[in-house]
């Protein structure tokens, strides 16, 4: 294996810059294996001297002590050691020196511990080998084609997709799902036919100690098998799924995992055979236990077939009405995978209750990496606060697993939006440690990417970035209401676009008041779901919180919120500024131009000064429609009397 270099790409965070530090050092590596192989390799394409005796820099070894994945590092005597508890964690002490740079070579640095707190920090992929006529090649995918497949087969190169392997690894992540949640017949046959791909996938993933993990079909044995049913008590459906998860093993011997998306969105599930979701997570559980495997079941699981007049089907209430009932019934290799909202992804959601009430079953807490509601990679928005608040969450973090659904594809800046890489960085770097400071990490990811530059870049960066998510918040759909996006491309805003749909995404505006009555004295019993004290907090109207208020409560438009503004002169309001704040961002990013830091190549610059525009544009539509739809509904003035078209 050789170090990967591509072009025509953007290297994100490990710009030959980043390894300069390294570079003139000498370094030894005490240790064997495919993994220290790998860092050997670093080492000598950063131009550094390995040495196996004499004086070194930078000492790299092993410790058990310092356990699965995790590292200890220190500085004495002119010395930098890092020890690994195994080879993995060696490789993950080799980035930190290489987040450090200079600073890792200086002065005396006490012995320091570092351990991932989620053991999976895994990234899904929904990637097609075709291209789907509605969704294109990657569903919600905002930066051009999948990395593993072109033109209807496996890409006969994959230097890309070990480069992408060793972004992940710099920033801690350790497994990968490839393929889409929703598998299409073409795709349902990278089980068996077709498993060759996934192998040569595996092949370019492992140098960085990340593992492959594949979705499946749960109707595979059918539609791969020829046989008559799926359902997961039948024994020849069981010795199917035994005989090809042996067959995967005896191809790709560390093989992750499956991920199943069952019984929801029209994807086939164990419903259809009258059998739980444990039936059908454990019968895959069943048959990748003798291997170290594990399935990642979904819980998306919830009614899209629905009408607006039916106000007790309560689409945040699915996946715990499903799933609650069956904690404790899960096998060990069995990881339920939940969304961090109840609902789907939106810009603001509370946590999901099933994360908090499933004390007996192995979780996966799922974000999306890809902005599908939060601006498509068009707009610059800075999700690590979001996912920060949601780990710091009573006791979300302590989920084994955290699963994001990756924002890259083949554009040349990996991400679309240059900024963007930002989000993928961090989302790494929150599951290795949920307490990380936001605004620390985005530091690290302009160090690395821009060659540790000077004030005026990473203030200006700051000032874009640190508040962007709230920004997207502010001009979007108000308080917690969610989806007034476009129908399908979910781009835009379109506030009644979803409201007489089957999806169960409605905010009930009239001309009286708006949101969603959850409450368990008048509305869906939503709020029930949680413990004290959350429970009676979203119940209440006064103890609810503000940025979640139309979540949980229908309210006329008159009611004063917490902050002391009326809810529609906070639509009002927020909308203006959030307008305002992207204008400002738009000239902080003009102003770089030119300033002579020179460290914002002109590509990048441009790009996102394009992007800028049109981030813009869509912000003062957004603005313009929920505006003047509120003004419509209610009749109320702008309190300050500001142009409503
Ligand atoms: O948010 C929705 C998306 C679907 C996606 C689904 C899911 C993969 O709009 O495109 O399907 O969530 O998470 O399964």
């Amino acid at each position: 294996m050789s170090i990967p270099e591509l072009t025509d790409v953007h290297p994100a965070w490990l710009p030959p810059e980043a390894f300069r530090a390294i570079g003139s050092r000498r370094t030894v590596v005490r240790a064997d294996g495919p993994l220290a192989e790998t860092v050997r390799q670093e080492v000598a394409q950063a131009g550094g001297s390995l040495t196996d005796a004499g004086p070194a820099d930078l000492v790299l070894t092993l410790s058990e002590a310092e356990g699965e994945d995790g590292y200890a590092i220190s500085r004495r005597d002119g010395v930098t050691t890092v020890a690994g508890g195994d080879p993995a964690g060696l490789l993950y002490g080799f980035f930190h020196v290489v987040r450090l740079g200079e600073a890792a070579f200086e002065g005396e640095r006490p012995v320091e511990h570092h351990r991932p707190a989620m053991r999976r920090r895994m990234l899904d992929h929904w990637d097609n080998i075709d291209v789907h006529p509605v969704m294109g090649q990657v569903e919600r995918g905002y930066a051009g084609g999948s990395i593993f497949w072109a033109d209807g087969a496996l890409r006969p190169d994959l230097t890309r997709v070990r480069a992408y392997a060793r972004l992940l690894a710099a920033c801690g992540i350790n497994a990968v799902a490839i393929n889409n949640v929703n598998v299409h017949a073409t795709e349902a046959h990278l089980l068996t036919d077709r498993l060759g791909e996934v192998a040569a996938i595996a092949a370019a993933f492992r140098p960085y100690g990340i593992r492959v993990h594949l979705s499946v079909n749960f109707a595979s044995p059918i539609v791969l098998g020829g046989l008559s049913t799926a359902d997961p008590l039948d024994a020849d459906v069981r010795r199917w799924w035994a005989e090809t998860t042996e067959q995967v093993y005896a191809t790709i011997p560390d093989f992750g995992g499956y991920v199943v998306k069952a019984d929801s969105e029209g994807q086939p599930g164990p419903f259809a055979y009258g059998r739980t979701h444990a039936d059908g997570a454990n019968m895959l559980a069943d048959a990748l236990a003798p291997f170290g495997g594990v399935v990642h079941w979904r819980a998306f699981v919830y009614n899209h077939r629905q009408d607006w007049r039916d106000r007790s089907t309560d689409r945040a209430r699915a996946a715990y009405d499903h799933f609650a009932p069956l904690d404790g019934r899960f096998l060990d290799n069995a990881i339920l995978q939940v969304k961090h909202g109840p609902m789907d992804f939106q810009p603001r959601e509370p946590v999901s209750p099933v994360i908090l009430q499933m004390q007996g079953t192995r979780l996966a807490v799922e974000l999306q990496v890809t902005q599908e509601y939060t601006g498509q990679q068009r707009h610059v928005c800075y999700l690590a606060p979001m996912w920060s608040e949601v780990l710091g969450f009573e006791d979300v973090a302590e989920a084994g697993d955290l699963v994001a659904v990756s924002n890259v594809g083949d554009d040349r800046y990996w991400t679309g939006h240059p900024l963007a890489q930002a989000n993928l960085y961090a989302f790494g770097r929150l599951a290795w440690d949920p307490a990380l400071d936001p605004a620390a990490i985005l530091d690290e990811w302009t160090d690395l990417t821009f060659a540790r530059p000077g004030e005026p870049l990473r203030r200006t960066l700051h000032a874009m970035m640190d508040g962007s998510w709230r920004t997207y918040e502010r001009y979007t759909a108000p308080l917690g209401v969610g989806f007034m996006v476009r129908p399908g491309h979910h781009y835009g805003p379109d506030v009644d676009g979803y409201e007489y749909t089957p999806w169960g995404t409605y905010h009930f505006a009239d001309r009286d008041g708006v949101g969603v009555d959850r409450t368990r004295a008048t509305g869906t019993g939503f709020t029930g779901q949680y413990p004290e004290p959350w429970s009676d907090i979203y119940e209440s109207l006064e103890r609810c919180p503000d940025e979640l208020l139309l979540f949980f409560h229908h309210v006329p438009y008159g009611h004063v919120l917490q902050s002391g503004s009326t809810v529609i002169q906070h639509i009002y309001d927020t909308h203006f500024a959030g307008a305002e704040e992207v204008a400002e961002m738009r000239l902080l990013w003009e102003k770089l131009a030119g300033t002579g830091t020179g460290t914002v190549a002109a590509d990048v610059h441009a790009r996102v000064r394009e992007l800028l525009d049109e981030q813009l544009r869509c912000a003062e539509e957004w603005r313009d429609q929920i505006n003047a739809y509120f003004f419509r509904k209610s009749g109320v003035p702008d309190a300050h009397g500001r142009h409503i078209p």
